[in-house]
């Protein structure tokens, strides 16, 4: 029989659709310290729930999914229809999938027991973060975290596998329901992004080793609030509108996280008289979002020490959070710091 060699062409008439996410994690798999399938596995079910999601989304002015479910969650906070059901599709995707024991959600006060026996892994989700904007047709994510659990496998689920700084994650990503909708995620060898073809149904690498610029000239932040800001983040806000820089605040952590990764910039959720710890969560909001700030070359603090080294001490634990372009969070926490040193020597 005849053969011939397949070389790959560049044809005009069925060009390349590109790398899918299932397969680029599949190449990536041996880079993964465990490399047994299990995380690509959860990456898998985490990329398929949140198609379902993008679908929930796209539909809700039309099929009564939008607007409030008529309960709070634990922080007190108004739960949207779409929170529910993006809690509901994330956490059966995570359960049928089969390697995580246990989920931290925005929306549940307490930990959830998948009881998959065989379960190495746990996921920390705000499965529909920036909610209130669902309603006005504005941009909104999910955040998770990957941590591998520390005691045996098979045993009921301890504190400490939960309560795990961010450094020990394993894989962190977001999907931002925007424009288009994206995937982008990091096992700590840098930070790819995928963006869904909704006629082929599939993420597509569109986005491969995303790098932080190193400086930048937008700033987030909710300006409203600023008469309840430290002395020294209003000094470096002031700065800030010296320079001109824009003024770019969704409301909305992952679209404003996302835009300031890619064209340079500052995120900031502060802490303020009223609210000392801010109002973001440290286990599915702060944490994710540092592990791919730092992988990407960006920075990620509390205005004074790096988020990822927060030892955690409750599940629903909220943090400040400076985050994006390394040499604009290092001028914000200088201010800080310098002024709360000013305050010390008085
Ligand atoms: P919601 O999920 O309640 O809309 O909160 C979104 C969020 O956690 C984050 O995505 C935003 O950046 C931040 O809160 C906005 O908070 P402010 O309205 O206080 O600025």
């Amino acid at each position: 029989m005849k053969t011939k060699l397949y070389t790959p062409s560049d044809s005009t008439i069925a060009y390349s659709v590109g790398t899918t996410l299932d397969r680029f994690i599949k190449i990536k798999q041996n880079e993964f310290s465990f490399a047994s399938g299990e995380l690509s596995q959860i990456l898998r079910d985490i990329a398929l729930a949140a198609k379902i999601v993008n679908r929930e989304t796209n539909r809700a002015g039309l099929a009564n999914i939008g607007g409030a479910f008529g309960q709070t969650n634990v922080q007190g906070e108004e739960q949207q229809k779409l929170d529910v059901i993006a809690n509901i599709r994330f956490t059966r995707a995570l359960t049928k999938g089969g390697e995580v024991c246990a989920v931290v959600s925005e929306e549940d006060d307490e930990v959830i027991d998948l009881q998959n026996g065989s379960g190495k892994y746990v996921v920390a989700i705000d499965p529909l973060d920036g909610s209130s904007n669902i309603d006005v047709n504005i941009s909104i994510g999910t955040i998770f975290s990957i941590y591998r659990r520390v005691t045996p496998i098979g045993s009921p689920i301890q504190p400490e596998d939960i309560m795990q700084s961010g450094n020990q994650q394993v894989a962190a990503g977001y999907v931002l329901y925007g424009s288009s909708t994206m995937l982008v995620y990091t096992t700590g060898h840098g930070v790819n992004g995928f963006t869904y073809e909704p006629s082929l149904g599939e993420f597509f690498l569109s986005h491969p080793n995303m790098c932080a610029p190193k400086d930048g000239d937008i700033y987030s932040i909710n300006e409203g609030t600023s008469n309840l800001f430290e002395p020294g983040l209003k000094i470096y806000i002031e700065k800030c509108k010296e320079r001109q820089f824009s003024a770019r605040y969704i409301g909305s952590l992952v679209a404003d996280f996302h835009r300031n990764l890619l064209k340079g910039g500052i995120y900031i959720y502060p802490a303020t008289s009223k609210s000392p710890k801010g109002k973001l969560r440290l286990l599915y909001e702060a944490n994710a979002l540092a592990f791919i700030a730092e992988q990407a070359g960006g920075m990620a603090t509390d205005g004074f020490g790096r988020i990822l080294d927060i030892q955690p001490t409750s599940l629903h634990q909220r943090t400040p959070l400076y985050i994006g372009s390394p040499d604009m969070v290092v001028e914000a926490e200088n201010y800080l710091k310098a002024s709360q040193e000013k305050v010390a020597e008085k």
